[in-house]
């Protein structure tokens, strides 16, 4: 059994700092790169002079919207169907706008040359709040959309409206609430960047890039490029953290390989952190109306969602095609109700590109807040301890499989189980009998809860793809004669340890040591297809796909073991990672045995190829549903509005669990974005779209400072759509927790008539929020 706390093989070099890194790989002769963004929000583009920039000795090429114009690239693809500009041409639509693009000798001549870049902008009246972009008489954010005359992206329901409505009228009690999801940002340490390196001798097209999903970059360049696609070479070295932000092609990617063929020499360009925070893919922003019909008991019936969701100014979120809200309507959570409704509306404002990212779960992390808080509201509605309102209305056992109002098909739990265990970690009476005791004495605690479901595991094929590719993954694997092994998979770890976990796979289904087996990704000359790494579907789909084609090699291996013993393989038993004639474990034979005898002039039967190895596709029959219960308790100080998370309890349930110290490791890591989240983050704008929150002076990342030493527990549904029973869980505690914090926050506040307030809740918000109301026990 190769399943277990083993220590990450990839920390021998992170820890090291022999780390890989884009910004790491240094080629002969290379320039450098640097972008010239927009000040403005919104403007029209009257004239570009380049000639001083141009004239710098150490400058190469300047390339600008006209220049990409000419070859065609002004414009890109978004992952989405739309479009988004390389380097404007007539308009700049967000402040930070990629605007021209400078090839020096070095990245200061690269960033000094920018300076001498003339840009005459004709400054243009901007949409900022998405609650107004669709008023009469807005500026037309995208006006190079043909016959386009006003801001507006998609609308898009799922559920059944007329059933939900009906509910909704029949109900006892019903609730409603607006919150916003406010706009906030993956911030991974390592910014993003390419290197990209065109041989036109050979016609070769290399590009280092820190992508998550490097075969969807090459088959993306080669239809956007017109490269062909096997004279492309994308390899995603060591990634310093993605979270989502690294999916997405950037302009500078684009224009990393302008520059390079222009120039004939490899560019490199590398983000600053300021550019990553303005231009990159953002999270979020979705303003949500929801609603709760419930009878009187706490039965809750129906769940009826509204939401404007705020895309920026190019549509470049990033999710199954079919699904323009991502995953958002799995919104009615872990609860057994009869209908549900939700309608999203997304539309243009004058902002940066993106909406998938920060451990989304596409959009789940959305739904789950939604939900949750709603669940809250109607708690206090009804006067019922909320764990007792979730109690009363969470997933049976025995309803599983449970198909959703919604469509959704979940495999496996048991959510009573898991919200036991949380609340008895937590010590929850004991925490509400110290939370009265307090109350009385006009000292503000909070306990909140959170129950979430995710569906992760993007997906199954025939109905997910992204611009047309289907979510299967492929593997292979490799057997050497001495019995150690090669695995090569699409899915790219970006700190989530998959050299670690996708060889403990290989070791528990092969019996040989997880040190034995090299896991090869992140380079798509050396690893068959696939969609990457987003949306936890690693261990999901490429991790499943592991799996199966290590089953595919131990039945070659049985096939050759009984050659072996010259015995049928129908005699064959696979016991303690061997494969011995049933009843006889003196015949067992090892892999390594196996694989020397594959690679001998042992005769095979006919139709038995030496060797051992073995290549998959795996098409996931369904997702897999995490799940978790999560009790988060503060301590809010009335003079200041300073939120204290003195405890969190966190259980979850990811099915089976390759290596608990990762999973730990992953939940720990969500559980401080939770924090920061609910507490600190939001991307900022002023009325003319100025970004106040472009470094991290301003835009805060919660540190151990802020995090309160974790709590965890875990409970184990395997699921049954996977070949170990494993579901992901890269994103679960990100997706969770937040609803956690700002529910302990909003109980805390319940002595001043308080039913929610939107995030951040920084000291400041929450001072606001209780400023001059009355405190009542
Ligand atoms: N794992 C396990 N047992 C399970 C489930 C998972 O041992 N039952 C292990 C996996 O094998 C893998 C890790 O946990 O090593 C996460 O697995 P999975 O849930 O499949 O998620 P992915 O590998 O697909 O990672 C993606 C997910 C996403 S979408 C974001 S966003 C995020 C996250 O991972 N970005 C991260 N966690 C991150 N962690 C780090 N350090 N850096 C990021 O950028
Ligand atoms: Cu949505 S962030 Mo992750 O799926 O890479």
């Amino acid at each position: 059994m190769s399943f277990g706390r083993m220590h990450r093989k990839e920390d021998a070099r992170f820890i090291r700092g022999r780390g890989t890194y884009v910004d790491d790989v240094k080629l002969p002769g290379m320039l450098h790169g640097a972008i010239l963004r927009s000040p403005y929000a919104h403007a029209r583009i009257v004239s570009i002079d380049t000639s001083a920039a141009e004239a710098h000795p150490k400058v190469k090429a300047v390339v600008t919207g006209a220049t990409l114009a000419g070859l065609n690239l002004a414009w890109m693809p978004t992952l989405s169907n739309d479009v988004q500009a390389v380097l404007a041409t007539d308009k700049v639509r967000f402040q930070g706008q990629e605007v021209a693009f400078v090839v020096a000798e070095d990245r200061y001549a690269a960033r000094d040359a920018l300076e001498l870049i003339e840009v005459e902008y004709e400054p243009l009246d901007a949409v900022i709040d998405a609650r107004t972009a669709l008023d009469a008489g807005a500026p037309v954010i995208r006006d190079d959309l043909e016959g386009k005359a006003d801001n507006h992206i998609f609308d898009w329901q799922a559920g059944d409206r007329a059933r939900t409505d009906e509910l909704f009228e029949r109900a006892e009690v019903t609730v409603a609430q607006d919150m916003l999801y406010p706009r906030v940002h993956p911030a991974p340490l390592e910014t993003c960047g390419a290197l990209a390196d065109f041989d036109k001798v050979t016609g070769k097209l290399t590009v280092w890039c820190p992508t998550q999903a490097p075969h969807a970059h090459r088959t993306l360049y080669a239809m956007v490029a017109g490269l062909p696609e096997h004279k492309i070479r994308v390899i995603s070295p060591d990634i310093g953290g993605g979270f989502g932000n690294k999916v997405g092609i950037y302009p500078g990617y684009v224009c990393a390989i302008v520059g390079s063929i222009v120039t004939g020499r490899p560019v490199k360009w590398m983000e600053d952190r300021s550019e990553n925070l303005m231009s990159t893919s953002f999270a979020r922003d979705y303003h949500m109306h929801g609603e709760i019909a419930a009878d009187r008991d706490g039965r809750i019936k129906a769940i009826r969602v509204k939401v404007l969701a705020d895309h920026g100014a190019f549509n470049g979120t990033a999710q199954p095609t079919k699904f323009p809200a991502g995953f958002f309507h799995v919104f009615t959570g872990s609860y057994d109700l009869e209908a549900a409704h939700c309608e999203v509306t997304g539309v243009y404002t004058n902002k940066a590109p993106g909406g998938v990212a920060y451990a989304c779960s596409f959009r789940i992390t959305e739904a789950v807040y939604l939900v949750e808080r709603l669940m809250d509201v109607l708690a206090a509605e009804l006067g019922v301890d909320p764990a007792e309102l979730r109690m009363r209305n969470l997933l049976k056992p025995d309803q599983f499989p449970y198909t959703s109002p919604t469509g959704w098909e979940y495999d496996s739990g048991d959510y009573p189980k898991t919200l036991r265990l949380a609340l008895d970690m937590a010590g929850y009476d004991e925490l509400r009998a110290e939370q009265a005791a307090k109350r009385a004495r006009g000292e503000l605690m909070g306990i909140g809860i959170s129950f979430f479901t995710e569906a992760v595991g993007a997906g199954p094929r025939k109905h997910m793809d992204i611009l047309g590719l289907g979510m299967a993954d492929g593997a292979e694997l490799r057997v050497h004669p001495t019995g150690k092994a090669v695995l090569r998979v699409s899915c790219q770890s970006q700190g989530q340890g998959h050299e670690t976990t996708f060889a403990q796979i290989v070791g528990n289904e092969l019996g040989i040591p997880a040190d034995d087996v090299e896991v090869v990704h992140g380079d798509t000359d050396q690893t068959p297809f696939g969609l990457g790494t987003y949306g936890s579907r690693s261990t999901p789909v490429s991790g499943a796909a592991t799996a199966v084609v290590a089953r595919k090699v131990r039945d070659r291996a049985k096939l050759v073991a009984a050659a072996m013993l010259e015995a049928s393989p129908d005699d064959l038993e696979w016991q303690d990672g061997k494969w011995s004639v049933v009843g006889d474990p003196s015949t067992a034979k090892s892999l390594a045995e196996i694989a020397l005898a594959a690679h001998s002039n042992l005769e095979l039967p006919e139709g038995v190829e030496g060797h051992l190895d073995a290549v998959t596709v795996y098409n996931p029959p369904n997702l897999t549903y995490p799940f978790g219960a999560y009790i988060c308790v503060v301590d809010v100080d009335p003079g200041t509005g300073q939120v204290k998370v003195r405890r969190f309890v966190a259980v979850d349930d990811c099915g089976v669990r390759i290596n608990p110290m990762i999973v730990e490791g992953q939940v720990h890591g969500g559980l401080a974005d939770g924090v920061g989240m609910a507490l600190m983050q939001v991307m900022a704008f002023d009325e003319d779209g100025n970004h106040l929150g472009a470094s991290f002076m301003d835009y805060l990342l919660p540190t151990s400072m802020e995090c309160p030493s974790w709590e965890l527990g875990e409970t184990v549904s395997p699921s049954p759509f996977h070949p170990i029973g494993a579901k992901g869980v890269g994103e679960s505690a990100t997706v969770g927790s937040p609803a956690a914090v700002v529910n302990a926050v909003v109980d805390a506040l319940a002595p001043y008539g308080i039913r929610h307030a939107d995030m951040p809740l920084t000291p400041a918000n929450v001072w606001r929020t209780i400023d001059g109301r009355p405190f009542r026990t």
